[in-house]
Formats: structure tokens, C-alpha cells, sequence
């Protein structure tokens, strides 16, 4: 066995006034609370520092860096790298990253994979950009992922807390591709925050279904590959948009193992053996074995 013992940290909404202070003080409490309980890693979610605020359109320049992060550790963040230290626990970490490359300001939906040691040992930049990249006043709320972020280029694995992981960003768990190629990177564990609205202007009638829909995609992502996937809201009502919960710690059988149960603050907690992970790679999902790559050309050619 090689366990992992995980914490899902879910977050109840962040609102646009509340400070990066008070928010950390937040994700603190939740780093304590899973060290007290013998976890080896937090999982928080998508855009954890912060509202989501692609929900508005906002032109000030200004007033849209406000969101961002241009230092990782940066002079707020510091304080979760220190406690990680300390507590001997790692965590994983949404936030909205500016990054200056050769003069030129990038902007990227991010995540970041910090060890034991409270050192980064990997980041992600998100692949699968939902909504739009102009503003669409018909909308109850935006959704401008698409005009607030550049792309990322690909999914990685790196090599820590005993196994191979990986990590993804709200929208990326509904795509098959996300999974998979990892999957063939050999993934054991995949760490992924979200925040997802219940609400879709475009297509209302699918509200109905959204707890459905994250439950479906991610079970379906981890038994296929045979890894774990740890999924983490910021839930409930953000600035009068309701977000879904479900934080949820899933095996490689697809099977849920730990939930959340509220729409707030709350851990989820799993011993995950990684191990877990061999009978499903080794037979049903034996990628050498079985898969016919010749057959999936159409994938990667349109
Ligand atoms: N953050 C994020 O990617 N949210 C999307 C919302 C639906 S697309 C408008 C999601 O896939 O959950």
C-alpha cells in the first residue's frame, strides 16, 4: 500500500469585498484542521484567493489586476507556504496568475502543487477556457474566462507524496482528454478545484442537472484511468450567484469514497492508497494492451 492521506478543502463563497487576509485565514484554518488529522495534502479549489470574477466585465485594467497574482509566493500567499512548512503537510491551490515574459503581461487560470516542505513542485495552467471572451449583456452574470486568461499548454504529472500527480481546472474535468492523457502519463492522482455556477445562460435547462453532470464526469474520468480524482468547489451563493458544492474524493473504482455535505467551509477527508490505482491500469485499462491509438487520429487532427 502507499497512502495518501487527502484533505478535499471545499470553500463556502468568497464575496468581492473580502480580503486576500481574510481569505487565507480561511484556507489556514483548513490546513490546521487536516493537519490535526494526519493528511498529508490539501486539495482547495479553482481561483481560491478570490470571487470569481469573471462573472463581470471589467475593462480598468486596474481594477481586473486586483485578481491576480504576479508573485507565487507573494506577499499575502507567503504565510500558507510558512504553515505548510511548519505543519508538514502540502497543498494544491487555484489562483489567477500574471506572469510578465519578456515585457509582455500573460494571464492564466492557475494552479500550483506545493509539497511538504512548502516548496512548489509543479504548476498547471488551465487547458479548456469556458464561456466567452466578449462581454454578452443578455447574461444574468458573464462568464469571460475566455477574455480574462490565455490557454495553458498541457496536462503534466509530477512525482511526489509517494506517487504520480497530476492536477486540472474546473471545465478541463468534463473533457475526456484531460484524464487520458494523463492516464498515459501513468497518473495515481488527480487534484482539481472548480467553480461552477448553477446556473447556464446559454442552456438553463441543463441546470437541473448540474450536481449530475460533476458527479458523472469525474467518477467516469478516474475509473477509466484508474486514478484517484479529488474534486473541490467554492460553493454556494458568491455576489448572487449560487455555486454548486459536490466536493467529492473519488477511487479509481469510480466509487465516491468522501463528500462534502454542505456549501460552506468543510473538509472531506480520504485515506487514498495508491495502490488502488494497479489492478484497473494493469487489466480493464492496460493502455498498451488494449487501446487503438490508430483508431483515434480524428482526435488530435480536428
Ligand atoms: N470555472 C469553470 O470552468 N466553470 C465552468 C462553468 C460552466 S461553463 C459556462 C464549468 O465547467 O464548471
Amino acid at each position: 500500500t502507499r497512502i495518501v492521506n487527502v484533505a478535499a478543502a471545499q470553500l463556502g463563497p468568497i464575496q468581492r469585498n473580502t480580503s486576500r487576509a481574510e481569505v487565507i485565514e480561511r484556507l489556514l484554518v483548513h490546513l490546521h484542521n487536516a493537519a490535526a488529522m494526519g493528511c498529508h495534502v490539501v486539495v482547495f479549489p479553482e481561483l481560491a484567493l478570490t470571487t470569481f470574477f469573471p462573472r463581470w466585465y471589467l475593462e480598468d485594467p486596474a481594477e481586473m489586476n486586483m485578481f491576480y497574482e504576479s508573485q507565487m509566493p507573494g506577499p499575502e500567499t507567503q504565510k500558507l507556504f510558512d504553515a505548510a512548512k511548519k505543519l508538514g503537510i502540502g497543498f494544491y491551490l487555484g489562483y489567477a496568475e500574471l506572469s510578465v515574459e519578456n515585457g509582455v503581461a500573460h494571464r492564466y487560470n492557475t494552479s500550483i502543487l506545493v509539497g511538504r516542505d512548502g516548496e512548489i513542485i509543479g504548476k498547471y495552467r488551465k487547458v479548456h477556457l469556458p464561456g466567452h471572451a466578449q462581454n454578452e449583456p443578455w447574461r444574468a452574470f458573464q462568464h469571460l474566462e475566455k477574455y480574462y486568461f490565455e490557454p495553458g499548454p498541457s496536462f503534466n504529472v509530477w512525482r511526489a507524496f509517494g506517487g504520480v500527480m497530476g492536477m486540472a481546472l474546473c471545465n478541463d474535468r468534463r473533457w475526456p482528454e484531460t484524464y487520458r492523457v494523463m492516464g498515459l502519463q501513468g497518473v495515481e492522482m488527480i487534484m482539481l478545484g472548480y467553480n461552477t455556477p448553477v446556473h447556464n445562460p446559454p442552456a438553463p435547462e441543463h441546470d437541473d442537472l448540474s450536481m449530475f453532470h460533476n458527479q458523472l464526469v469525474m467518477q467516469a474520468g478516474a475509473y477509466q484511468n484508474g486514478t484517484w480524482v479529488v474534486g473541490v468547489a467554492k460553493a454556494g451563493k458568491e455576489e448572487g450567484c449560487e455555486m454548486i458544492g459536490g466536493t467529492s474524493i473519488i477511487a479509481p473504482s469510480g466509487e465516491v469514497v468522501a463528500a462534502c455535505s454542505t456549501k460552506g467551509d468543510e473538509l472531506a477527508i480520504a485515506r487514498c492508497d495508491l495502490d488502488l490505482c494497479n489492478s484497473y491500469k494493469s487489466t480493464t485499462f492496460n493502455f498498451d494492451r488494449h487501446r487503438r491509438p490508430e483508431a483515434y487520429s480524428r482526435i488530435t487532427e480536428q
